[in-house]
């Protein structure tokens, strides 16, 4: 929290935003949300960091220009980044995630009885700070017991893990500066060691409109390494596109074969997540599928409903 903003940069953030998303050049998309109030900014050792209170969408949580969360549409990510693996697995009970500093996937987790113990590897402790500042109805889970942070590097976190992770959630930024390394081959060899014999890692991976040469290159190596691989997407408006994917790279449990509904319940309401969802999730749009080579979407090519 070193560098403050003049009064001329904080009132460019007052009156109304328009963000400019920088995606595959040359294409860029801008959203424009009425401010009402900047609540934090300012530059943490990793990145500018921005809290603001907007007319419509709740707060926001803007990390170096571009969108991590609003909290009108937050839990379409954060439930199906978690509850898709954790659903799938018959008995989750150490869970790691890599990123996620704000805390919304974690506040998912702990609403599984199974789970015994959750670490959060997140590289800036200013995010969890501002979080658990501004943010309570996503950093609620940072006070459970089970769950213990650790500030380093993600990548390397795992490397020293072995055996030790029912599920691990990526729950990343953009693919640029220092969160590079988390759409890498190595990081998932990685991770596949961390985990025990039947693990499922589920990580962020970007819009299948706008990345999908980072879509395929990741599949590819995922394929390589996992056992069942396949891709998923949640409806995200805040996010460029309205949507986000993520990878579903597993050991042994298949989301479309193992899942156990029984245990929703045990969640209480939920705002995106059901059983229909979970398994709609995988449906890929025509020109997705002919993008991608059967042999990448082993789960997805099992679809059948
Ligand atoms: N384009 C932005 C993608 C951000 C995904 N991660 C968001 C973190 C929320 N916990």
């Amino acid at each position: 929290m070193v560098e403050e903003f003049t009064e001329d940069e904080l009132r460019l953030t007052t009156m109304d935003l328009w963000f400019e998303e920088k995606l595959e050049p040359p294409v860029g998309t801008t959203f424009r949300v009425l401010v009402n109030k900047t609540i934090e900014r300012f530059r943490s050792e990793y990145q500018e960091i921005a809290v603001l209170e907007t007319e419509k969408l709740g707060k926001m949580l803007i990390l170096d220009g571009v969108i991590m969360l609003s909290e009108f549409d937050e839990f379409a990510y954060h439930e199906m980044i978690v509850h898709v693996p954790l659903l799938t697995h018959p008995n989750p009970k150490k869970v790691l995630v890599i990123g996620g500093g704000d805390g919304g996937s974690i506040r998912e987790i702990v609403k599984h009885k199974t789970i015994e113990e959750v670490h959060l590897c997140e590289i800036d402790p200013a995010v969890v700070e501002v979080s658990k500042k501004h943010l309570p109805t996503l950093s609620s889970g940072f006070y459970d017991p089970r769950v213990k942070v650790f500030y380093e590097d993600g990548a390397q976190f795992v490397k020293n893990k072995k055996n030790e992770y029912d599920i691990i959630i990526v729950d990343s930024t953009d693919p640029v500066g220092a969160a590079v390394v988390l759409f890498e081959e190595p990081f998932y060899r990685d991770m596949y060691n961390a985990l025990k014999f039947d693990g499922i890692v589920v990580s962020q991976c970007e819009s299948i409109y706008y990345h999908q040469i980072l879509i395929k290159r990741m599949l590819e190596f995922i394929s390589n390494i996992f056992e069942l691989t396949g891709y998923y997407y949640s409806l995200v408006p805040t996010y460029p596109s309205g949507t986000i994917g993520f990878a579903f790279c597993s050991k042994k449990y298949h989301p479309l074969k193992d899942l156990d509904e029984s245990r929703i319940s045990e969640l209480g309401k939920l705002r995106y997540y059901n059983p229909q969802i979970h398994k709609a999730s995988f449906c890929l749009p025509a020109f997705i599928k002919e993008m991608l080579p059967a042999h990448l979407l082993h789960i997805n090519n099992d679809l059948e409903i």
